[in-house]
């Protein structure tokens, strides 16, 4: 059996020659204009990059190397009586385009476990934060520190030539994927659980480790964080988390600078935050009105949400015109494993309500929930009900995907990021140059 970097590097050369075709024989077919409004916009749907991992469609929603989340579900391999497919298996399928075996995907989790003990110097780095530093600038902090140990700055350093950047880049992707859980753990549990830390176990898998490790052993809970871990992977590439990691990786920073400035991005609330936003929102309506509340007192909270100026978390989306599938695939586990849970109430209650008022309200372009409207209750039903924490799951999973991407960005030799900038003078000269008659 090849292992995974023997598998990719076979990829490699093939790839490198097609994109070298394509540029050749059409680099200079246009594919995309620009309006004015896309570039004062956040430059909503300017396809100007390059991303092979994942690809989005507005209405379909997500594609994993061409595959939808159910078609994953039922291909990727699964441990034996289990009911989630291993994030293990989901790394093989992003960085070669194949799907795993069983035993390939178990390699990937062997060589993971290899590179999982956290180096004396972050650990001190870790207990020295304090306790009320919001889980993710802990979780970016600590994984900036282990940049320290980056094989890519020492081998750039040392004067490797750019026909080998993909390697050391391999070596760091894996290097900092297999620590995560444990960081992830090792915050969570300094934060609530009185510094009590839980050895990972090394006959578990990647995620049931980070499941393992915050204290929470239910084989439903692993299942929970496997489908979690699996989804929330990668989204394609113009999203602020993976954008950000494109452009810092761009510049040749290693895996660590790139995955840190990600999971600044992914911290922002209309970002990766919204899903402990969600959580925020339905904890105050509950409090406000005296329990769970029925539609007709939703509605009004919702539009009293709105009528403060404020966004519907977890509602909405920069691409999306659909309900996100990773919130279908959320609510299908929640409708077998807790369909008779409040807080899944409410959220079925808000998917009933919302959308018909953003749509009277008239600004959102998606009136649909995202992946971060359901992800929350889902965890705090099994006792996770830290809140401000679940952003960090988010960053664990974000991760696979971006990190895929970032070894391929290498791969195939993708040059610094640097779109033009313009000034408003400049746009203004254009109008005024465009009404002159001809
Ligand atoms: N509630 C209220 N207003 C909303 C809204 C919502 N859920 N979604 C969009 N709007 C508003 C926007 O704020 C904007 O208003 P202004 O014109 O006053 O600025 C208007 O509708 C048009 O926005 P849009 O084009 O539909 O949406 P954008 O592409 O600008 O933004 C967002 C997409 C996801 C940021 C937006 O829908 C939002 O703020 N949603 C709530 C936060 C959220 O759930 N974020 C997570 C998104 C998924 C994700 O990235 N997860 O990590």
């Amino acid at each position: 059996m090849a292992t995974l970097k023997e598998k990719f590097a076979g990829k490699m050369v093939p790839m490198r020659e097609r994109i070298q075709k394509i540029l050749k024989e059409n680099g200079e077919m246009k594919i995309a204009d620009c309006t004015i409004a896309q570039a004062y916009g956040g430059m909503r749907s300017v396809k100007s990059m390059v991303w092979e991992v994942s690809a989005l469609d507005p209405n379909e929603g997500i594609r994993f190397r061409g595959f939808t989340i159910p078609e994953l579900q039922a291909k990727l391999p699964k441990l034996p009586g289990t009911g989630e497919p291993i994030p293990e298996g989901l790394f093989y399928l992003l960085l070669t385009g194949d799907v795993p075996t069983l035993e390939d995907a178990l390699a990937v989790g062997e060589e993971w476990k290899k590179r999982a003990k956290l180096p004396d110097y972050l650990i001190k780095v870790l207990e020295s934060l304090p306790v009320d530093m919001h889980p993710m600038t802990q979780f970016s902090l600590a994984i900036l520190a282990l940049q320290k140990d980056s094989k890519f700055a020492a081998r750039y350093r040392a004067g490797m030539p750019k026909i080998e950047y993909w390697d050391p880049m391999y070596e760091d992707v894996m290097d900092v994927i297999a620590k995560l859980p444990e960081i992830a753990a090792r915050i969570y549990m300094r934060c609530y659980k009185g510094a009590k830390y839980i050895a990972p176990d090394p006959k578990l898998d990647w995620a049931a480790n980070l499941a393992h490790q915050i204290g929470n052993d239910k084989p439903d809970f692993y299942d929970l964080i496997r489908l979690y871990l699996d989804i929330h992977s990668d989204h394609e590439g113009g999203n602020v988390s993976a954008h950000t990691s494109h452009l810092v990786g761009s510049a040749l920073s290693d895996a660590y600078y790139s995955l840190s400035a990600a999971m600044d991005g992914l911290a922002g609330p209309l970002h990766g935050l919204a899903n402990q936003e969600v959580l925020r929102w339905i904890m105050d309506t509950m409090k406000d009105l005296g329990g769970v509340p029925n539609e007709e007192q939703l509605k009004k909270y919702l539009w009293n949400t709105l009528n403060s100026g404020k966004v519907i978390p977890g509602y909405g989306h920069a691409v999306l015109r659909k309900t996100d599938p990773r919130y279908v695939a959320q609510r299908e586990f929640a409708l077998k494993h807790l369909p008779d849970y409040d807080l899944f109430q409410i959220v079925s209650s808000i998917y009933k309500v919302a959308p018909d008022i953003l749509l009277q309200h008239g600004k959102a372009k998606n009136p649909w929930p995202n992946v971060d409207a359901h992800s929350g209750v889902l965890l705090m039903y099994y006792g996770v009900t830290e809140y401000d924490f679940y952003t960090v799951f988010f960053g664990v999973s974000r991760a696979l995907g971006i990190m895929a991407q970032l070894i391929w960005s290498r791969a195939l030799g993708l040059p610094l990021e640097r779109p033009k900038s313009v000034t408003t003078e400049w746009v203004e000269s254009q109008i005024k140059a465009a009404a002159q008659p001809k």
